[in-house]
């Protein structure tokens, strides 16, 4: 797949390094700030040493979209993600992905060489369609119930697997009807936007189902609250359930998986590798 000035072949399994610029994440929050000011040097420090440990592609999030988190201005979300883009590009050569839902911050950081739109709200706000499909970069569409304020609360489905599904093939159409050809388009389930536990099991349990549908699938589980609720670890002790993760989601067909810890990952996906060799 094309990625602005990037190819990735996903044919075998890609690593997406997350770096969050929120000053309040769940995982991560706040590590690259100094003096209650976003640290540019530090956030490219973190960038390549992903990069050095195999990330292919490095995800920049300003936006907090985690369970009960409040918006945030298109001012702050522009001055967070802008300069930590443009650093990447410039300076690490980077494949930066952009994780947000607003059409000012895919313009602009597509603008300023990013190659790959990743919306929590699968271009959903008004506007992000049009923008996303002037940019000519890949999407990433993810499912999500209700809003990060509330979805937590009550998650319901008739069946998550095809109510998911649905919902993904009918962004897809708008995409299409918008411009974005099938050829850059990528589908996420959403793990943990809206779901409870058994949804999330149901969803990993059945995610051939959603390769099936002839788009390379992204995951995101990477020390979900899934872990938290299977496990009882807090969210700094749930390696070992992300690495578990990891593996049945590639064994299930998934072509990028986001990660906060990559190096881990990739030795996972070495084993697995190996063993899909003969
Ligand atoms: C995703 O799944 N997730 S932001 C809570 C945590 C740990 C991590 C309680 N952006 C996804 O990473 N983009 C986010 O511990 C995403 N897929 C895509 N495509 C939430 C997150 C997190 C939340």
């Amino acid at each position: 797949m094309r990625f602005g000035r990037h190819t990735l072949d996903l044919s075998q399994p890609r690593i997406m390094g997350i770096l969050n610029t929120t000053p309040d994440s769940f995982s991560d929050g706040g590590s690259y700030y100094r003096d209650g000011r976003l640290a540019l040097d530090l956030a490219l420090e973190r960038a390549r040493q992903m990069l050095a440990e195999g990330a292919e592609i490095i995800d920049v999030g300003g936006e907090s979209t985690r369970p009960g988190s409040t918006p945030v201005s298109e001012a702050e979300e522009l001055d967070r993600v802008v300069p930590v883009v443009q650093a990447l590009v410039n300076e690490l050569g980077a494949l930066v992905s952009v994780d947000t839902s607003n059409p000012t911050v895919i313009r602009e950081t597509a603008k300023a060489g990013a190659g790959l739109i990743n919306d929590v709200r699968a271009l959903q706000k008004e506007g992000a369609l049009e923008a996303a499909a002037a940019t000519g970069l890949p999407v990433c569409l993810m499912h999500m119930q209700g809003t990060p304020e509330t979805m937590q609360a009550h998650p319901r489905y008739d069946d998550p697997v095809e109510d998911v599904k649905s919902f993904l093939t009918t962004r897809v159409e708008a995409c299409q009807t918008a411009g974005i050809t099938a050829e850059r388009i990528l589908l996420d389930p959403g793990f943990g936007f809206g779901k409870t536990l058994e949804h999330n099991l149901a969803l990993l349990r059945r995610l051939d189902e959603f390769r099936a549908l002839g788009f390379p699938v992204l995951v995101g589980l990477s020390r979900k609250s899934m872990l938290g609720k299977l496990l009882g670890r807090e969210v700094n002790e749930r390696l070992p359930g992300s690495l578990a993760l990891a593996l049945a989601s590639i064994q299930r067909g998934a072509a990028v998986i986001r990660v906060h810890d990559v190096a881990a990952t990739r030795d996972v996906l070495a084993v697995q590798a190996a063993l899909a060799e003969a």
